[in-house]
């Protein structure tokens, strides 16, 4: 049936989808829950930008959530993906393509010797946890509050009562038991984080930690508390897995731990997940580290992991032709200037209006709040006042800019976003906040 005029096209395909897709949606956060109201269904993306059901466009500050660090549509990575579609969907044997991208994948981040392909980031994380399990022959790990490692079930798990006490299950289905190896930390506490290694550093297998968290907005682990990470990891002879999936190949081109490794002399991780951009779009991702570790896997080792479509011939070339377009020089001095003048934006803007706001970012990645001071863990993110940021979620939807509906998230800047679109985004925030 033909919507009427004053009708809209999302809300038409909101509540088909809602009679089909639990909640309308294949994946929580794009419900609009956090924020209220419709979510848009996109028709077609090009650039920097998306156009809904109804037409209208919007600057785009999701990127599918990272992986479109060139923006939708980039000419050399469209041609490679439809050549490679022409060869063949999906092979189920080895091709020459997943050689070329670990390989370019571990030209770039020296920490990693040996990668293995898979096709998301919540498989990547999963896998990675089994096989630190299994190389050390330990149970227990570590992770943080507001880290999210994907929805494997030991890693869907809140803090419990106190550190002697492991965590509790985030989401129904999963059987306490499952977590109960699972110790959940305050991020940048290092006084929890001595205490934790104090009490169980020898029965440790890992310890999982997302250096610029993009799960409770845009978080930096500080240099003093990743430090201690990698020190008291390697004293209790646990691995240091980097959970690199959203700020992989995002923040720099030798991803988050390269800046760490800036700053801390010697510094690399035991092990790395990595996802979204070395897909660039596709459904992608790997897990890497050391040689030693990773021929612990089957067929060599004892750890099983498999998967039909892992390094599947398209999403490799889609992955491939992205990793050489960002690998080009200047690529990320360009999009971290243009991300920063985003970010300096938005704050003029607030502050303008005498609104308080604060934000942070490293090469594409971005985050804002609607407070003072950058916040240093979870609790302090969700103390962000949250009709405040509904308000100027909407108001900036409205005026045609897509930020993530949930304060929770990190943003992303692409390549394609130019100074104009930054300009336009600074003027709907000034408009917003001069309203507010
Ligand atoms: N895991 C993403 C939020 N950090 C959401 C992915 C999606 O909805 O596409």
């Amino acid at each position: 049936m033909a919507p009427s005029n004053n009708t809209s096209l999302n809300d038409v395909l909101f509540n088909r989808a809602k009679a089909v897709i639990p909640g309308g949606v294949n994946s929580p956060v794009r419900a609009f829950r956090a924020v209220g109201g419709t979510p848009r269904f996109v028709k077609r993306a090009q650039g920097a930008y998306f156009w809904d059901a109804d037409g209208k466009q919007y600057i785009d500050y999701i990127g599918s959530w990272g992986p479109m660090i060139l923006g939708h549509g980039h000419p050399a990575v469209l041609e490679a993906v439809q050549k490679a579609a022409l060869d063949g969907f999906s092979f189920g044997a080895p091709t020459e393509r997943e050689v070329e991208l670990a390989e370019a994948i571990i030209a770039q981040v020296p920490s990693l010797e040996m990668v293995r392909l898979v096709s998301s980031g919540t498989e990547a994380g999963m896998s990675a946890l089994r096989l630190a399990r299994g190389a050390t022959g330990r149970s227990k790990i570590i992770k943080f509050e507001g880290c999210y490692h994907g929805h494997a079930d030991a890693l869907l798990v809140k803090a419990g009562s106190g550190l002697a006490t492991f965590g509790n299950p985030t989401s129904a289905g999963v059987p306490p038991e499952v977590v109960a190896q699972t110790l959940v930390l305050e991020y940048n506490n290092l006084e929890q984080l001595e205490e934790a290694f104090k009490l169980h550093g020898a029965e440790l297998a890992c310890l999982m930690i997302e250096p610029i968290a993009g799960n409770m907005n845009f978080v930096r682990a500080s240099v003093p508390f990743m430090k201690r990470c990698r020190e008291l990891c390697r004293q209790y002879g646990a691995l240091l897995v980097f959970d690199e999936v959203m700020s992989g190949f995002r923040v720099a081109l030798g991803s988050a731990q390269s800046i760490y490794a800036q700053l801390i002399p010697g510094f690399e991780p035991d092990m790395t997940v990595l996802g979204k951009v070395i897909g660039g779009g596709m459904p992608l991702a790997a897990f890497g580290g050391k040689r030693a570790v990773m021929e612990k896997l089957a067929p060599l080792g004892p750890v099983y992991q498999a998967g039909t479509l892992s390094g599947n011939p398209v999403a490799t070339a889609c992955g491939l032709a992205t990793l050489r377009e960002i690998s080009k020089p200047g690529f990320y001095e360009t999009l971290g200037a243009r991300t920063q003048r985003l970010v300096a934006g938005l704050t003029q803007a607030a502050h303008a209006a005498g609104q308080p706001f604060c934000g942070d970012s490293e090469g594409g990645m971005f985050g804002f709040f609607l407070m003072d001071t950058l916040p240093q863990n979870y609790a302090k993110v969700m103390t962000t006042d949250g009709p405040k940021f509904n308000a100027f979620f909407h108001g900036m939807l409205d005026a045609g800019v897509y930020f993530a509906p949930a304060l929770y998230e990190a943003g992303f800047v692409s390549a394609a976003h130019t100074d104009a679109d930054i300009d336009a985004t600074v003027a709907a925030a000034r408009a917003h906040f001069a309203r507010a």
